[in-house]
């Protein structure tokens, strides 16, 4: 090795070493006796699919708690099948989030846990998140969690699949963008201006938010009176999916939702086969999703996928990052393949062996792209690890490396924040974020 070679692989160790340190100490601090926050000081209770990203990054170095986090979140499980997107620690005091437990109302609607949660669901990333944790750390014990969890997993399943396919083409629909996890992206622009909403109703609560986040990096006032005025419809209703297509003012078909939905099933028939159960009907149940994604989201004239408004039965013409998460399924047809990596590699989101700025979330082309807004523009570390998954899966291994440099460097340089400018790399919103610590050592594992 010459001697420039050897001081490159030791910086390279050296980065790694400095990045695990960070990770593990991140996700410790922000460990509350049986669940991971995301974060401290914006998001102090547990949260769906946080919960799942963190499980995966503990398994490296605390599986036990790891199964811990993934077992809290199932016990809020409704009876429905339905895993709340929040659930709230009784020991913080009102108003430690908005909106909190008292907004909510959980205990009045049926097949509610004992514990306070939310009522909406958020992408189903659980059962390739147990999958994954297993193989990390098996063992006896793994295995027991495995078959404590797969009765679960399948009725989370189920729930998305039935009561939720409102469309009735396969898929699951969304009632909230907060269900899809990328809040405010430009995707729910269009479906969101349907929803009646007066900023001014914000003037009766008190966003927590903004007080622990700029607020040119969070939501705007009448987002959140959009997000409100849903929540208002949902628990009108007591969070009964009976007849929404008649009634509720958001209902979206959205690509990552359901490329998740269609993973988790090839996720089950894996771990089915750990547990000794039927791998088939997962298997069956994973192509229907497939063809479905691509029967009813794939827009041929774009070349990418586009959530799909139920409310009009039109495709969303944003692109967004999530219209390449279709690509983390393995039987996605190969035009579709082809398709999305050249959308990946395009200038709208610059996939490459060697990136020079990081993966942003939205189209950096277009005219609305807004670099520190949230989900409007900057690089999470969540789609990139969700994208490296999937080029790994279609083995692109040079645009999978390209993309883990990319998502190891920007941490190394800002630190563990909840996202970074997608030009500069500067840290924004929460600085110690529990999910970008967890992926990264998920990361850091497999080079
Ligand atoms: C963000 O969403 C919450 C509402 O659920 C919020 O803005 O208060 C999103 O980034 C979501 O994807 C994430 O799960 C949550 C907690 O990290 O924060």
């Amino acid at each position: 090795m010459t001697g420039s070679l050897a001081a490159g692989v030791r910086a390279g160790a050296e980065r790694d070493a400095r990045l695990r340190r960070l990770a593990l100490a991140t996700l410790d601090a922000n460990w509350e006796h049986d669940h991971t926050v995301p974060s401290r000081t914006l998001y102090p209770h547990q949260w769906s699919w946080d919960s799942a990203f963190i499980a995966i990054g503990l398994a490296h170095v605390r599986p036990d708690r790891a199964w811990r986090e993934l077992r809290t979140l199932f016990a809020a499980q409704w009876v429905d099948g339905r895993v709340p997107h929040i659930v709230f620690n009784p020991a913080l005091r009102v108003g430690a989030y908005f909106p909190g437990p008292e907004f909510w109302d959980s205990a009045r609607a049926d097949g509610a846990p004992a514990a306070a949660t939310s009522g909406i669901v958020q992408p189903p990333v659980h059962a390739p998140a147990a999958w994954l944790v297993h193989r990390r750390a098996p063992s006896e014990a793994s295995v027991a969690a495995l078959r404590r969890l797969y009765p679960r997993l399948v009725a989370q399943q189920r729930y998305l699949t039935g009561r939720r396919d409102v469309g009735g083409g396969g898929l699951a629909a969304i009632v909230h963008p907060w269900e899809s996890g990328l809040d405010n992206s430009p995707a729910w622009d269009a479906p969101l201006a349907a929803v009646p909403a007066d900023e001014a109703v914000m003037r009766a609560y008190r966003r927590h938010d903004t007080a622990h986040a700029a607020a040119t990096q969070r939501p705007t006032d009448l987002d959140y009176a959009r997000y409100v005025a849903l929540v208002d419809a949902y628990r009108a209703g007591r969070y009964r999916d009976e007849g929404l297509l008649g009634r509720h003012p958001f209902l979206v078909e959205c690509p990552l939702v359901n490329a998740a939905l269609g993973v988790s099933e090839y996720a089950l028939a894996r771990i089915a086969t750990v547990v000794g159960a039927d791998p088939g009907p997962h298997r069956d149940r994973a192509a229907r999703i497939t063809e479905a994604l691509v029967t009813r989201l794939w827009d041929p004239l774009a070349g990418t996928f586009r959530p799909r408004d139920l409310r009009t039965d039109r495709l969303v013409a944003a692109r967004t990052v999530l219209g390449l998460m279709p690509l983390a399924l393995p039987d996605l047809p190969e035009p579709q393949v082809r398709a999305v990596l050249a959308e990946a590699c395009s200038p709208r989101f610059g996939l490459a062996a060697r990136m020079d700025r990081p993966l942003p979330t939205y189209d950096r082309t277009a005219p609305d792209f807004e670099p520190l807004r949230y989900w409007r523009g900057p690089s999470w570390v969540n789609t990139g690890w969700l994208l490296w998954q999937a080029l790994r899966t279609h083995r692109r291994a040079d645009l999978a490396a390209g993309l883990r440099e990319s998502l190891l460097d920007l941490v190394d340089t800002a630190g563990c924040h909840e996202y970074f400018h997608p030009d500069t790399g500067a840290g924004l919103g929460s600085p110690a974020f529990s999910w970008t610590a967890a992926l990264v050592l998920d990361a850091l594992a497999d080079g």
